[in-house]
């Protein structure tokens, strides 16, 4: 577990070892801009604690994620939009710390205003 988490993107991030357009943290949590968003505001809201699967993943570190998803959600005025976590290869998880996707629909991004920041 120390290695993976020694090279694990998501913990430098974490760490501030690499930077991310923040949104968002607590002890537990963080969320940030995706680097390469699938759509204007596209977020991830990650536990801080490394876990490559939502079941590695102690209770009380999950208990912020969902409406911190829901605050950013609110933020962007997106009416439309999906909320996604994947777990393995074959599930699309392409970074191996858990991450849930916050993604404001296309058509939704007249809702992204004042206040919302630009990718
Ligand atoms: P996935 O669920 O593991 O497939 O999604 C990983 C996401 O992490 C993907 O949308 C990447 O653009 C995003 N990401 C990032 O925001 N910053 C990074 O340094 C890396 C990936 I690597």
């Amino acid at each position: 577990m120390a290695s993976k988490m020694a090279s694990c993107i998501f913990c430098k991030i974490v760490k501030g070892e690499i930077p991310c357009f923040k949104l968002f943290e607590s002890d537990k949590t963080l969320a940030f801009l995706d680097i390469m968003p699938l759509s204007r505001g596209h977020a991830l809201v990650i536990p801080k604690v490394h876990g490559e699967k939502l079941t590695d993943i102690p209770d009380d570190h999950l208990t912020e994620i969902l409406p911190i998803a829901k605050k950013l959600v609110i933020a962007t005025g997106a009416q439309e939009y999906n909320i996604l976590q994947n777990n393995g290869k074959g599930a699309h998880q392409e970074v191996g710390h858990v991450h849930f996707h916050m993604i404001p629909k296309p058509n939704a991004q007249e809702g992204l205003g004042i206040g919302w920041p630009q990718q």
